[in-house]
């Protein structure tokens, strides 16, 4: 980190949880990204920075000058409701939910419906006065966001449909800055480099991976894989890992998310309920249903709680709607 890092920057690094941190200046918007971005496998000197809500109390950190940003999300979890007040700037990319809103009027949001949540802090970045001095200063920075970009749009594909033309202009921004020989080519080995650092969860165990990337929506456990369902199930006691998983966090139902972009995109999903298998065939079917959009799912086991997801668009932001919509009934 020290390398990559000036030495302001890591003192001031004292709290970032995953999505949510204390800005002191952009240097923490980064780490945050670079946290979240399945420590990238090169940058993997940043792996040791300890960036659980959990580990740090944050009830004692807060005072009157505190100033936090939220990134890449803009509804804060109960748990971390009273940081509400605090809350200065929102940068995110999903749909504004306005339902929740009780932030200070003079907020300042940047909330854009973009493939990467990376174009936007490169944008918020250059908007600012020096900004294209501070992505001179800290190339790493640029790069680091050139990376994210690269890996939430994977380089840009068609098929997975989720670069807009925002995505495009920041990325060739921040070419013009890093002046790489050949972008093309940097493009696609990054992006190569990425994807095998992000599925490369050999080392996890099954309750590891259900904890890795986790949403939860009351009793409904929603974890997203780098890898497919498919694999996952098959490894060792992956459904004893479920079943203590939905134990602990008293959730009822799983849905687990999986995708593979080895040989091109794959989706897939099963509908876990241990406990009480009909709710579970109960959203299994409603999720067949669901037509905002529709989600392709081809049931692949007799018993209808494993699919292949044909919407290959479709990942959890287009579960989480339908999810809503099942539990209000
Ligand atoms: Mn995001």
């Amino acid at each position: 980190m020290s390398r990559l890092l000036p030495n302001s920057a890591i003192s001031r690094y004292t709290v970032n949880s995953g999505n949510l941190l204390f800005r002191e200046n952009y240097i923490l918007y980064l780490i945050n990204l670079v946290v979240s971005a399945y420590r990238l496998g090169s940058y993997s000197v940043l792996t040791h920075i300890p960036h659980l809500a959990d580990d740090i109390n944050l009830k004692e950190l807060v005072g009157n000058e505190t100033q936090i940003t939220l990134v890449d999300h803009h509804v804060l979890s109960k748990r971390l409701d009273f940081l509400t007040p605090y809350v200065r700037e929102i940068i995110d990319h999903r749909p504004l939910d306005k339902q929740q809103w009780k932030y200070n009027s003079d907020i300042k949001t940047l909330i854009k419906i973009v493939g990467s949540c990376g174009t936007l802090i490169a944008q918020r970045i250059k908007d600012e006065n020096e900004g294209i001095e501070f992505f001179y200063m800290y190339p790493t920075c640029a790069d680091l966001l050139h990376s994210v970009i690269i890996l939430d749009t994977v380089n840009f594909s068609k098929e997975v449909n989720k670069a807009t033309p925002l995505d495009r202009e920041i990325i060739d921004y921040l070419e013009s800055i890093l002046k790489f020989e050949n972008c093309e080519q940097t493009r696609q080995i990054k992006l190569e480099k990425l994807l095998k650092a992000r599925s490369d969860v050999t080392s996890l165990t099954s309750s590891q991976l259900l904890r890795k990337d986790l949403k939860i929506l009351e009793d409904v456990f929603v974890p997203s894989f780098p890898i497919l369902v498919k694999e996952f199930l098959q490894k060792p006691k992956a459904l004893e890992a479920v079943s203590e998983a939905l134990n602990t966090k008293n959730c009822t139902i799983a849905v687990l998310l999986g995708m593979d972009l080895n040989e091109g995109l794959k989706r897939d999903v099963a509908v876990l309920s241990p406990f009480c298998p009909e709710r579970g065939e109960k959203l299994a079917k409603f999720l067949q249903d669901w037509s905002q959009p529709y989600l392709e799912l081809v049931p692949e086991a007799q018993d209808c709680v494993y699919f292949k997801q044909n919407n290959l668009s479709a990942s959890r932001k287009q579960y989480m709607p339908a999810l809503k919509e099942f539990l209000k009934n």
